[in-house]
C-alpha cells in the first residue's frame, strides 16, 4: 500500500475535536489510518495538496459567516427556491445519474429526488423526527442565486483570498460549483470518486469521511461508466461480497472526523464515504467543486494511478458509442481479454 505523509497510524493519539465519540461511527470490515489535521500555514499542507493526498485544515474559516446556519436560519432567508431532496428506507443515499437511466431499464434507484421549497423540507424533516419514522431525507443542492439577501452576505464573507489563493496555486480550473448538503443523523453516502478537486466544508455536526487512493481502483469495483451509478463503488461496505469482490479484503482507507470549521481536502479521483455520525443531529456541509489542472503537455510514464483511470474510462466510454448499446461494452471486453493477458 502506498504511504503518503498525510496518513497516520489509527492506534496512534488522534488530536480529535470534542463532541463526538467513537460509538457514533459504523462499523466496517476494513483497517483506515487517520488523515492528518494541520492549520493551513503549516508547510506539510501545502505539499500534501500540492501531492494530491487529502489534509483536513482546522483553522482556514473557509465558511465562517455560515457557522451559525441552523434550519431555522436557512428558512428564513435562503430565499424561495427549488431544492433537490432525496429521501430513502435506508440511511444509504448512493448517488445515481438520472440522465444514465436509459442505458440500464432495469436498475431501480433506492432513494427518490424530489424538488421542494426549503420550508417544505423543513416540515418534511420535522414530520419523520416527531413519528419516529424510518424514512430518510438528504438535501443537496447547488447554492444559486435565489438565495436570500443574508446568505449572499454569508457567502461573500467566505474565505475567498484562501481558497482563491489555493486554486491558482495548483493551477486548478474554474470553482464549477457549491453543494450545500443537509443530512439526517446517520445518513451515509457510499464511496464513490469525483473528476473534481473538492474543499468539503463541515458547517454544522460531524461526518466521518473515510478516503481511499486512486491505486485502490481494483478494490472498490466501480459500477460501469454508461450505469447511473458510474463512479460508485458496487461493494455494499456493510455486507461486502467477497465472493463477487474478492480484492475488497485489501482495502485500506484513511479517515477523518470533520466538525464544524473544518475542511477536509478531497483530491480528485480519491474515493471517499461520508457518514454523518450517528446520533449526531442535522449535518450541514458546503463543498467547493473545482476543475482540475489541464494535462500536462508531457505526460511522464509510469502513469499515475488517476491518469490510468481516467484512460479507462475513455475507453469505457467510446466502446459504448461504437457500439450503440452500452449493455454491450463489458460482453466485448470479456471477449477481448479472455485467455490472452494471463
Ligand atoms: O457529504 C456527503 O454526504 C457527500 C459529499 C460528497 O460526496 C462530495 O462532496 O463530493
Amino acid at each position: 500500500m502506498a504511504e503518503f505523509p498525510g496518513a497516520e497510524e489509527s492506534s496512534e493519539p488522534e488530536p480529535r475535536s470534542p463532541g463526538w465519540s467513537d460509538s457514533q461511527l459504523r462499523y466496517y470490515p476494513f483497517p483506515t489510518r487517520s488523515i492528518q489535521r494541520l492549520q493551513h500555514g503549516d508547510p506539510r499542507t501545502e505539499a500534501l495538496i500540492l501531492n494530491e493526498e487529502p489534509v483536513v485544515l482546522t483553522d482556514t474559516n473557509l465558511v465562517y459567516p455560515a457557522l451559525k446556519w441552523d434550519l431555522d436560519y436557512l428558512q428564513e432567508n435562503i430565499g424561495n427556491g427549488d431544492f433537490s431532496v432525496y429521501s430513502a428506507n435506508s440511511h444509504k443515499f448512493l448517488y445515481y445519474d438520472e440522465k444514465k437511466m436509459g442505458n440500464f431499464k432495469n436498475f431501480k434507484p433506492k432513494s427518490r429526488r424530489e424538488e421542494m421549497k426549503f420550508g417544505e423540507f423543513v416540515e418534511k424533516l420535522r414530520d419523520i423526527q416527531q413519528r419516529g419514522s424510518e424514512e430518510r431525507l438528504y438535501l443537496q443542492q447547488t447554492l444559486n442565486d435565489t438565495v436570500g439577501r443574508k446568505i449572499v452576505v454569508d457567502f461573500l464573507g467566505f474565505n475567498w483570498n484562501w481558497i482563491n489563493k489555493q486554486q491558482v496555486k495548483h493551477d486548478w480550473g474554474q470553482l464549477t460549483s457549491n453543494l450545500l448538503l443537509i443530512g439526517m443523523e446517520g445518513n451515509v453516502t457510499p464511496a464513490h470518486y469525483d473528476e473534481q478537486q473538492n474543499f468539503f466544508a463541515q458547517i454544522k455536526g460531524y461526518k466521518r469521511c473515510i478516503l481511499f487512493p486512486p491505486e485502490q481502483f481494483e478494490c472498490l469495483y466501480p459500477y460501469p461508466v454508461h450505469h447511473p451509478c458510474d463512479r460508485q463503488s458496487q461493494v455494499d461496505f456493510e455486507n461486502p461480497d467477497y465472493e463477487k469482490f474478492p480484492n475488497f479484503r485489501n482495502v485500506v482507507g484513511y479517515e477523518a472526523v470533520v466538525g464544524p470549521g473544518d475542511v477536509l481536502y478531497i483530491p480528485m479521483y480519491w474515493w471517499h464515504h461520508i457518514e454523518s455520525l450517528m446520533d449526531g443531529g442535522t449535518t450541514i456541509t458546503v463543498n467547493f467543486w473545482y476543475k482540475g489542472a489541464p494535462t500536462p503537455k508531457r505526460i511522464e510514464y509510469p502513469l499515475k494511478a488517476h491518469q490510468k483511470v481516467a484512460i479507462m474510462r475513455n475507453i469505457e466510454k467510446m466502446l459504448g458509442e461504437a457500439l450503440g448499446n452500452p449493455q454491450e461494452v463489458g460482453p466485448l471486453l470479456n471477449t477481448m481479454i479472455k485467455g490472452r493477458y494471463e
